[in-house]
């Protein structure tokens, strides 16, 4: 059923505490913990709690989380003090545009400049 809690999961099992994660935040609908391959020297994913593969499907069945994600996005980058120097929010979406954990998660960059248009 969508939003179930998928056996075969990765990110799923970071949600019920069976794979180790460093968490940084969390609440009552996602939990945000840094990116085991960190691209810049802030690199957080946040992630609903809920299972569904990615941030489009995840916003069409519960918007109400999808914004959680969001916000829950940019308080990882208040807490970070990465807010005045700028970050980046990204929803990686399909195998072609990089995705490779089929959990909808955000990532949040910032402490290093960026370029555009990325890579
Ligand atoms: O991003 C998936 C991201 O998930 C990628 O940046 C690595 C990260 N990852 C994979 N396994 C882990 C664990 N166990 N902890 C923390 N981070 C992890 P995508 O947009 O799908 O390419």
């Amino acid at each position: 059923m969508a939003g179930e809690p998928q056996t075969d999961c990765l990110f799923c099992k970071i949600v019920t505490g069976d794979i180790p994660a460093t968490i940084v935040r969390e609440s009552d609908t996602t939990v945000a913990f840094r990116d085991i391959n960190p691209q810049a020297p802030t690199h957080v994913l946040v992630i609903p709690k809920a299972h569904y593969p990615d941030a489009a499907s995840l916003a069409t069945a519960e918007p109400g989380i999808a914004a959680d994600v969001l916000r829950e996005a940019g308080l990882v980058a208040a807490d970070e003090k990465i807010t005045e120097s700028g970050y980046r929010i990204v929803l990686n979406t399909g195998s072609g545009a990089g995705q490779t954990v089929f959990h909808a998660h955000a990532h949040v960059l910032g402490g290093r400049g960026m370029q555009w248009p990325p890579g």
